[in-house]
């Protein structure tokens, strides 16, 4: 029998799956299957290979050794353990933020001719937050202060991050009252992997304060930095429509898929794909025109931008290609799995790498370089141009599924579309929220994991919030899986949203779940969240707002960076299954318990959807009481 529909949630993917299956083609589904049993030292948390005393596992029963050989517990290797993830999450995203602020930099140079200020607004906006002067300076001036002051905050040894500043100022003071306020973004990340070798932190409560003072500086450092020069430089989105599942990809035209999450050669490939010669030589290999899709994060990226078709989420890479229609695959850091090289061999699809920091053994690699974005662009798409010609047609099998959705809805523009152009405010928000129209808000967001059917958790747990007057905010994989079920159109508040939200969302003319963009822009719901505290009528901090967070299918290091920063801004967090600290009673009663007492935020684990829905509902309707706000105006929907 077909394991197609326990695999995944999505029509499309269960298609090309049974395609799999008939083919005996191996996925990351099946290498799963291949992987058990899994480790349960791992799964717990407990082993430690940080010397080579070791390695070294705790007995999670107590009858084997309970220490390692140096003497490290099962408190300080779990604590050190998640640490270690963090830092490895922070350090993807900040270093994403460090390229973008690098290209502006080269702008603010002149030597990134194919780059200029696309968002005035936003330049000036961030030329204030870093206090620079703007009195008779041109745009591309004051575009290098504020990629030189961007790329010194990697650096600096001293201080705050200036982007904490954009945080309540409540919140603000509990960081700088528990000594987490994040001095520079590397500092953070090389003292988490300091912390971490032999014989240094010992404390595992210490140790995990360190991982909310790094994840902070991932949130409200790189990720933020990365968001915000990238409106800079590509434009700040704007509602718009676009499609998305792999039923994008065009059976008479040239296909060719981003992958990864920088855009910034993206950028520059959406504007090759337009470009007349390669069109003409498309149109002489045989092709319609050339199709440009996107895949996980920098399809995020270019869809809330330029509203480029979205092939799929995380596990959707490898299905892609075996639709045969792929001519291209174009990656740039992140999420890229390894079995992709492998999988592409069995057709004519070319993997090609762009990063110094992402190579396969034999892939080609074209080097993306600021200096000739443009140009480079152009020479891949020539590549998936020509590669046409090699597509084995009685091969290509794409299914017919797409969908359309709205996405663009960054922090400003949700203020602008609530309170009008000329004067946007959250007042509206807040005021549907204190009046008991809307139950509050949930940030639902993260990866995809073959341990959960695919999607299926996203959803679920998304119709569940949203039918219960909670309005939903998403990002990454999580905001992908449901566009792909329809939930980001306005009409998905008719079928799908308690009345309160669905008369808010027929007012204004919004879907019930808002597209806000790719991992890093995480940071954007943090700003949406200090913003509706700053409106008023809300509490005074985050840890007020009857808001919860939800990551149901997580799998990433970068997920538990993007957590802990959650928890860390007040947050209360809901993961899909635990993440790898159950082997330590304190760790885990630390994360999802006491740290509520310590920064207002904490974690919680929950496999099941629906339960972690309700979870997240019991949790804002405590902070509800807590304001002394009124009744619902409608009943709670039924569990
Ligand atoms: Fe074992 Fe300690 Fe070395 Fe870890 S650091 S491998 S627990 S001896
Ligand atoms: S791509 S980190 S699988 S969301 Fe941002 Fe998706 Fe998670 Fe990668």
């Amino acid at each position: 029998m077909s394991k197609a529909l326990d695999r995944s949630a999505d029509k499309a993917s269960q298609h090309v799956l049974r395609q799999a299956e008939k083919d005996s083609v191996q996925l990351s589904w099946d290498r799963l299957e291949m992987m058990q049993p899994q480790c349960g030292f791992g799964d717990l948390g407990i082993c430690c290979r940080n010397c080579r005393m070791g390695p070294c596992r705790i007995d999670p029963f107590g009858e084997g050794p309970q220490v390692g050989v140096c003497g490290a517990n099962a408190d300080t290797i779990v604590a050190r353990n998640l640490l270690g993830h963090i830092a490895v999450g922070a350090a993807a995203h900040s270093d994403h933020g460090r390229d973008v602020a690098h290209t502006l930099a080269l702008v603010g140079e002149g030597k990134a001719h194919d780059y200029g200020i696309s968002d005035k607004a936003k330049l000036l906006e961030i030329a204030n937050i870093y206090g620079i002067s703007i009195d008779k300076k041109t745009d591309i001036e004051i575009a290098k202060e504020i990629a030189e002051k961007a790329l010194s905050e990697f650096g600096q040894q001293h201080g705050e991050l200036k982007f904490l500043s954009r945080a309540p100022k409540k919140r603000v003071e509990v960081w700088r009252k528990l000594g987490i306020m994040p001095r520079g973004i590397d500092r953070e990340i090389v003292e988490s992997l300091h912390r971490i070798h032999i014989g240094v932190d010992n404390d595992y409560k210490n140790i995990i304060n360190h991982g909310l003072r790094c994840s902070l500086g991932d949130g409200w450092g790189g990720s933020m930095i990365a968001t915000d020069l990238q409106d800079i430089l590509f434009g700040s989105p704007e509602p718009i429509r676009g499609k998305v599942n792999l039923g994008v990809l065009k059976e008479d035209q040239v296909n060719i898929v981003v992958h990864g999450h920088e855009p910034t050669l993206s950028e520059m490939a959406v504007k090759a794909c337009q470009d007349p010669k390669l069109l003409e030589l498309a149109k002489k290999n045989g092709a319609k025109g050339i199709n440009l899709a996107g895949m996980c994060c920098t399809a995020n990226e270019i869809l809330m931008r330029h509203g480029v078709h979205n092939a799929g989420n995380f596990l959707q890479q490898e299905l892609a290609i075996l639709t045969g229609s792929v001519e291209v695959m174009m990656v740039d850091v992140q999420c890229i799995m390894p079995a992709l090289t492998v999988l592409a061999q069995r057709f004519h699809t070319e993997i090609i790498t762009t990063s110094p920091k992402l190579k396969f053994p034999g892939v080609t690699h074209i080097e993306f370089k600021e200096d000739r974005a443009y140009e480079v662009a152009k020479s891949i798409i020539r590549r998936a141009v020509e590669n046409y010609k090699k597509r084995d047609k009685s091969r290509v099998n794409i299914p017919k599924e797409t969908m359309d959705l709205i996405a663009g809805f960054t922090a400003e523009q949700v203020k602008n579309i609530l309170g009008g152009r000329f004067r946007g405010t959250y007042r509206p928000l807040n005021d549907a929220i204190i009046s008991g129209r809307i139950r509050g808000i949930g940030g639902v967001v993260g990866c995809n994991n073959p341990k959960i059917k695919h999607d299926w958790a996203h959803i679920e747990m998304v119709k569940e919030l949203i039918k219960n007057d909670v309005i939903v905010l998403q990002t990454g994989c999580s905001a992908i899986a449901c566009a792909k079920e329809g939930l980001m159109t306005p009409e998905a508040a008719l079928e799908f949203a308690g009345h309160g939200l669905r008369e808010v969302c027929e007012t204004v003319g919004i879907p019930p779940v808002l597209h806000m963009g790719s991992c890093v822009d995480n940071s954007r719901i943090l700003i949406a969240a200090a913003e509706v505290v700053k409106e008023g009528g809300l509490g005074e901090d985050i840890s007020d707002l009857p808001a919860a967070g939800a990551a149901p299918e997580w799998m990433s290091q970068k997920a538990i960076s993007i957590g802990m920063y959650f928890v860390a801004s007040g947050v209360y967090t809901v993961f899909g299954g635990a993440q790898p600290v159950l082997g330590s009673k304190n760790v885990t009663d630390y994360i999802c318990n006491e740290l509520e007492d310590v920064v207002g935020g904490r974690f919680e684990f929950e496999e099941d959807p629906i339960k972690a829905a309700h979870l997240m509902i019991g949790h804002i309707n405590k902070k509800r009481e807590a304001l002394k706000l009124k009744p619902m105006m409608h009943a709670i929907a039924s569990n």
